[in-house]
């Protein structure tokens, strides 16, 4: 008999649900992996891509895969046609830091770029040592702007920080609103204390252009036009005090700007909400008069809302909510955004050299910066020059021909063969395609890893429960390696992982007390060191400059933006809807993948089928599609295929498909983000995913 053992890991995807799961593992392989029940959010219950109830799904299934790229391999065909032969690890090291030193020494360090985004969000298989590697080589820093950037932006100028409502606390509340979220899909460990609250009798509305699973779920959903809530949370603002339904001494005592917001909300007239929102008057009024009026009230929201011209405004707009109506003083009141904010981890920095302050280019705009033209390139560098041209692409723990915007702009760079494309990854990806080199790198079962969360407030570590497949190598490693291919011998430079989980958990903050890689190792988890119930703005204390909850923002005038809550609408959205004009396209969540991870295991991929786009009836009679048709989805920048669903399931005037998808798995060979701009948002300058006109009309009938 073989031994068998238990490992504590957890869930390194880009989810706001930090899973903690137990690993079984016989003779060396791992055979089961279910949530670990004593974990207070995850519980036993893990998500569909990730258990492994059924053999051919689940994270194991994605370990085991036969596709699973396991030896480095180097480009034999031209760019993009996808075939590459089996090398040695040598061999690769030998020739990639040959190329990098060439590329170096000809262009500079700032023609290296690297792209790296959320395939784990793991604090040491991120950026810990990539970081130190980047800053040795002088490469060009990138923004890391796909996701967060616009919220994180406009909630930090009305709250301070990423702080708010725990989940927990939402079995409290007697009103949710989940606005811009679809939770069932995207965080689904929060819907239990949903439904806790409603069993106590809670109500839950949801305010979404499409009628999610979420929304099915709730006792109401309220479609909204997309790129409009900026708008609405005014419209709320306006019924809350003309009616007197604000909390008085909330406001007095804890917010900043109050006379100056009454002066703005005389903009505000209902009848412009609606005419914007697309949501009538009178709900909108029932709304705001529910949400201030039943105590204690939250709100979840998340990121839908914010790819959008104006996202970060409409975020900041809605943050400023629970103040307005003291929710924050009870416990099951105010808003949750993201929880990362409450998390402190000691310096990763590399002592043994400094970080030059190399050109930053943003990621929303690699399409551009990929481009030979110094003008188009010009568009994606926040700071710097243009010059030189990017000439090495290090890609890791992202996939951008299928997930940034822009993707026939991301394929035109990647085509070049002056750009020496090197990815990390453990499959053969759209982006992979059209490496020269593709590295093996391990997944979470194999690795090391320290984990905050974005949607809880538990700190987690991961413990390798099997040995690396094959020659995969973690990220780390795969730095180390390089960094000695290249030369570089600053001992920073061979911190091992566990080197470096020490040096994160090494921090005097708080939150982090007592918190030790021992107790990690023994726990699996431990909870920040918050107090309980945690109340953060309870009696004020906000992170802003003012330490108020600002109606008024000092640093958004210093930063060029109107101080008060204003509406930014979306630069593409059309406000009127004509028979033979654009829709708005959303492409948010898959519930079967996440991101573009996991849309290649077979169970997984069979429940993702074929592109879906739902269209309302109301817009595709005039354009003569039914149910099941081929349609083409077309714009400035690209196209796609899908298959139509037709049903009041989105409002009218709105296209909605599942988030990027796979072009190798297309119709047509395109993804969705063929259609995706690369136009910024009002701050943080991310991407404008879901604030998108296209053109739809049928192809074929099935
Ligand atoms: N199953 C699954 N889970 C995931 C992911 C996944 O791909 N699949 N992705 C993970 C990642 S990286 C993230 S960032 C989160 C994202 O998860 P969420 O925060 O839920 O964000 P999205 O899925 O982008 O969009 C949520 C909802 O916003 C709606 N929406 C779009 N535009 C607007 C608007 O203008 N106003 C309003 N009110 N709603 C709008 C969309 O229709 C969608 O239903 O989920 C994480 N969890
Ligand atoms: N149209 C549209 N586009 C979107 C979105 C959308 O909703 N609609 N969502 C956006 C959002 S919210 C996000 S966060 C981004 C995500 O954008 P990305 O971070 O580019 O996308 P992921 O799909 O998470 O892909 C990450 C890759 O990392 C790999 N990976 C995972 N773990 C590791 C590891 O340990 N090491 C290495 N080397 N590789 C690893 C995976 O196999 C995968 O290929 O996509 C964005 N793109
Ligand atoms: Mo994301």
């Amino acid at each position: 008999m073989g031994e068998t053992k238990l490992v504590y890991g957890v869930c390194p995807r880009d989810c706001p649900d930090r899973c903690s799961y137990v690993v079984e593992v016989a003779d060396g392989k791992a055979v089961r992996l279910v949530g670990n029940e004593k974990h207070p959010i995850t519980g036993k219950f893990l998500c569909p891509k990730v258990c492994s109830q059924t053999p051919d799904r689940g994270y194991i299934t994605r370990t085991y895969q036969k596709d699973r790229i396991l030896h480095p391999m180097k480009r034999v065909g031209k760019k993009g046609e996808g075939r590459f032969r089996p090398v040695s690890w040598d061999e690769a090291l030998a020739e990639i830091s040959s190329r990098l030193t060439e590329i170096v020494d000809r262009f500079g360090g700032e023609s290296v770029l690297p792209n790296s985004y959320s395939g784990t969000l793991g604090l040491i298989q991120g950026e810990a040592m990539s970081s130190r590697f980047l800053a040795r080589l002088g490469a060009s820093r990138i923004h890391h702007s796909l996701c967060s950037a616009a919220g994180g932006k406009g909630y930090k100028y009305s709250i301070g920080a990423n702080v708010g409502m725990l989940p927990e606390d939402f079995q409290h509340s007697r009103f949710i609103i989940i606005w811009g979220s679809n939770t069932i899909t995207s965080n689904v460990h929060l819907w239990p204390f949903v439904q806790k609250a409603r069993h106590k009798g809670a109500r839950v509305v949801v305010i979404d252009p499409v009628r999610t699973r979420t929304a099915a779920q709730a006792d109401r959903w309220i479609p909204i036009r997309p790129g409009t809530d900026g708008a609405l949370a005014l419209g709320m603002m306006k019924v809350i005090v003309d009616r007197g339904l604000y909390d008085r001494e909330y406001v007095s005592r804890h917010t900043l700007g109050f006379d100056k917001l009454l002066d703005r909300l005389d903009e505000w007239p209902l009848e412009r909400v609606a005419s914007i929102t697309g949501i009538a008057a009178k709900s909108i009024e029932a709304l705001a008069v529910e949400y201030a009026t039943t105590e204690p009230s939250a709100i979840r929201m998340n990121y839908g809302l914010q790819r959008h011209g104006g996202g970060g405004m409409a975020v900041r707009n809605i943050a400023l909510l629970p103040a307005l109506i003291g929710a924050w003083k009870l416990q099951g009141g105010g808003v949750l955004l993201s929880t990362s904010g409450l998390f402190h981890f000691g310096d990763l920095t590399c002592k043994d050299f400094g970080y030059p302050r190399t050109r930053l280019v943003n990621m929303t705009r690699l399409g551009d910066a990929l481009s030979t033209d110094t003008a188009i390139r010009k568009r994606a560098i926040m700071e710097g020059s243009p010059d030189p041209p990017v000439k090495a692409l290090l890609v890791y723990n992202s996939n951008p021909a299928t997930t940034s915007p822009d993707q026939n702009a991301i394929i035109r760079g990647l085509l070049r063969d002056d750009l020496f494309t090197v990815v990390l990854d453990h499959f053969q990806t759209d982006t992979a395609d059209f490496a020269d080199f593709i590295l093996p790198a391990t997944t979470q079962l194999e690795h090391w890893d320290l984990h905050d969360s974005y949607g809880h407030a538990y700190v987690s570590l991961n413990r390798p429960a099997i040995e690396p497949l094959g020659e995969a190598k973690s990220n780390t490693e795969i730095f180390r390696l390089l960094a000695e291919a290249m030369g570089f011998d600053e001992p920073c430079l061979r911190d091992s992982d566990v080197d470096l989980i020490k040096q994160a958990l090494d921090v005097d903050h708080s939150h982090m007390r007592g918190i030790t890689f021992e107790r990690l190792l023994e726990e699996g988890f431990a909870r920040l060191n918050l107090p309980e119930p945690f109340l953060p703005f309870a009696d004020g204390g906000f992170y802003t400059p003012s330490g108020k909850c600002e109606f008024y923002s000092e640093r958004m005038a210093a930063a060029g933006l109107d101080p008060l809550p204003t509406y930014i609408p979306p630069h593409e959205v059309p406000g009127r809807n004509e028979p033979d004009g654009p829709l708005a396209l959303i492409t948010a969540s898959p519930h079967y993948a996440l991101n573009s991870i996991f849309a290649n295991v077979p169970y997984l991929k069979r429940k993702l089928g074929k592109p879906t786009a739902v269209i309302h009836p109301d817009d595709a009679a005039p354009r003569g599609i039914s149910d099941g048709d081929i349609v083409l989805l077309r714009n400035q920048r690209g196209e796609m295929q899908a298959l139509a669903r037709v049903a009041p399931d989105v409002m009218p005037g709105v296209v909605s498909m599942p988030g990027p998808w796979w072009r190798k798995f297309s119709l047509d060979g395109h993804g969705t983000n063929a259609l995706i701009p690369q136009t910024e948002t009002d701050m943080g300058a991310a991407p404008t995913y879901y604030d998108v006109a296209v053109w739809v009309e049928k192809v074929a009938e099935t």
